[in-house]
């Protein structure tokens, strides 16, 4: 690694650590409101220094549209003031702890499925294993059978998602997904996963809309198939993406979010102008989420446009 990326590593946690005090100013704007009982559920899984993140997050999304359910999962570190914060500011959001998590995967998964999964000690110590707990697990299980737009904490919406809005407001019959890539995809080639309707190497989970019904039969296969070949899978970073990309790519007709146009989803990589200028969505990816200062940059335009009702980017 060079220098100079670890230097960039180095500040990009040091700001992550202290993201909550960066992001303070989303607690001026107003609070917004939610549907509790609409179809489509906002689900965002959460962790204690992303918490002012995902505020802004919400909030970038539920100016375009309020009729969805907005559920947050903890992770298990949040405290109680971050509580009462997220629903000061998302009225009728709903918070799960984690051990409201495990407790209803304990109740809902068949004995051999169970057996099959990492335990929460794993949990607990892999960051991989969590998120397949938290986006994959959680969801498959939680929200049986309904619509569910799954997002980071590190999003934020600067034009009317008009596709997603569209999916939110009509029956299901297809899910959603953006471009990214996968570092385990020829594992999963090789365990013979067969990727019909998308390619695992280009599938990224950072936003996607998924009808929550995946078959008994199928969690079992996937796991099955994964610990057979390889139970360290489990620790790979990708892993709860891959598995969505397996459930997704089985299904009729998933939509591409990206081929729709350049930069539907920009990167944390494209310059602030381009994604100020083109981006539906930005999603600024871990490594260099805090460069060049263009996530707080596009946070007080967000902030600025919550407080005096337009919309900088029109
Ligand atoms: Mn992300």
């Amino acid at each position: 690694m060079t220098f100079i990326k670890k230097i960039s590593r180095i500040y990009n946690r040091y700001m992550q650590r202290n993201a909550n005090l960066l992001f303070r100013g989303i607690l001026s704007t107003a609070p917004m409101s939610t549907n509790p009982k609409a179809q489509t559920i906002l689900y965002c899984a959460l962790s204690k220094n992303a918490c002012r993140q995902y505020i802004a997050m919400a909030k970038s999304f539920l100016r375009f549209c309020s009729n969805v359910a907005v559920v947050v999962q903890d992770d298990g570190s949040l405290d109680v003031e971050q509580y009462k914060e997220i629903k000061n500011h998302i009225l009728g959001v709903k918070i799960y702890s984690k051990n409201e998590m495990f407790e209803y995967i304990q109740k809902q998964a068949e004995k051999e499925l169970l057996a099959l999964l990492p335990t929460e000690d794993e949990y607990q110590q892999w960051t991989s294993i969590k998120i397949m707990y938290l986006k994959f697990l959680n969801v498959v299980f939680r929200f049986n059978g309904r619509k569910v737009i799954i997002v980071d904490s590190d999003l934020l919406f600067l034009r009317p998602p008009r596709v997603i809005i569209d999916w939110v407001e009509s029956h299901y019959n297809s899910d959603f997904y953006g471009e990214g890539g996968n570092a385990k995809s020829k594992q999963f080639y090789d365990m013979g996963f067969s990727f019909d309707s998308l390619d695992i190497a280009n599938f990224s989970s950072g936003t996607i809309g998924v009808g929550g019904s995946v078959s008994k039969v199928q969690l079992l296969d996937i796991f099955k198939r994964i610990n057979e070949y390889d139970r360290e899978l489990y620790k790979a970073w990708e892993i709860e993406q891959a598995i969505w990309a397996v459930v997704m790519s089985q299904r009729p007709n998933p939509l591409n979010l990206d081929s729709l146009k350049d930069l539907y989803i920009g990167s944390g990589w494209k310059s602030y102008r381009r994604l100020k200028n083109e981006a539906i969505i930005a999603h600024f990816a871990g490594a260099v989420r805090f460069n060049n200062f263009r996530y707080l940059r596009l946070l007080s335009d967000l902030i600025l446009e919550l407080k005096h009702g337009f919309n900088t980017v029109g």
